[in-house]
């Protein structure tokens, strides 16, 4: 099907792009500290997200690749973080085991750091001209009135009772405004006037929303060898998730109705939208 192919297409590029980063001036242990991490055969789910929104917005995905490995560096430190001792305590990532089994704590934290810095030093060396504002989208999602925010509501509200306003607050930032800086950098690059950068704005807010949803779902009745992680942690680490706020039925409801909101809000782009949308109907019955 076209939509599967054009998502390959973007994976190989943003793979390529990836992997060749030359991390120079970093120790061998921490570019293999980095490496491992990055290059471990995630979706690449913001990346791809990022050159599809600045083709969608008549842009060149050429010269929005090192925003969309920006993505993805941001993403896996938060993943090599998030799988620390200190915080989820996981030994297995995308089917292997997680940076500090393999490397131990410390170089893991300082993989993490690197891996978070590095990108904002790529974003800062671009030349496109939108480059400044393009970052700043990216920055503030994984900031602390962002991802960081979600996090920490997270962490700190293990064991609460049910609360579907707190949930709501910790999905949107612990994962919706990284699946929404994708939408709005890549239109901005693509120099997208503002309405059409707010459609992709909440076109992402929702598919993040949906994602995450399904993402609590799967950790109840997720298969752990597509998953590539121990599954069923959720509910042995007391979080609060939105399937144990409103049930697993009506939490598929709740993703399905983000799902139709988030192709609702393409509709400013028409016929040319039929990428994203597809990607936003598939997110209802992924396995991983
Ligand atoms: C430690 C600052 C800090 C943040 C951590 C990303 C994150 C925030 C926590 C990881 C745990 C989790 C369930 C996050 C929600 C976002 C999510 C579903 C991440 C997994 O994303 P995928 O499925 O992963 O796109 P791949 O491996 O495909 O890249």
């Amino acid at each position: 099907m076209k939509e599967k192919e054009t998502l390959n297409a973007y994976k190989e590029r943003l793979e390529r792009f990836l992997s060749d980063l030359p991390m120079a001036g970093a120790p061998d242990k921490l570019r293999e500290a980095m490496r491992y991490s990055l290059l471990n055969g995630g979706k690449r789910l913001r990346g791809c997200l990022l050159l599809a929104a600045c083709e969608l917005g008549g842009g060149d995905a050429e010269q929005a690749l090192p925003f969309a490995a920006a993505m993805e560096m941001i993403h896996a430190y938060s993943l090599i973080h998030d799988d620390l001792p200190a915080m989820d305590n996981d030994t297995m990532r995308r089917g292997k085991p997680t940076n500090h089994v393999v490397f131990g704590e410390a170089l893991a934290i300082l993989a993490g750091d690197a891996l978070l810095t590095h990108a904002v030093e790529i974003m800062a060396s671009s030349r496109h001209p939108r480059a400044f504002a393009a970052l700043g989208e990216i920055i503030r999602a994984a900031g602390i009135g962002g991802m960081l925010a979600g996090q920490t509501l997270d962490v700190t509200n293990e064991g609460a009772e049910p609360d579907i306003a707190l949930v709501r607050d910790i999905h949107r930032g612990k994962t919706a405004a990284m699946l929404t800086a994708p939408l709005t950098a890549g239109l901005i690059l693509a120099g997208a006037e503002s309405e059409r950068v707010e459609a992709g704005r909440k076109y992402g807010q929702h598919l993040g929303m949906a994602f995450q949803i399904v993402d609590d779902l799967l950790d109840v009745e997720g298969d752990p060898a597509l998953m590539g992680k121990t599954l069923g942690k959720d509910i042995e680490a007391g979080k609060l998730t939105w399937p144990a706020c409103v049930g697993m039925e009506q939490a598929r409801l709740d993703a399905q109705e983000h799902i139709r909101q988030a192709v609702d809000a393409l509709a400013p782009f028409g016929e040319k939208a039929g990428f994203l949308r597809a990607l936003a109907l598939s997110t209802l019955h992924r396995e991983q």
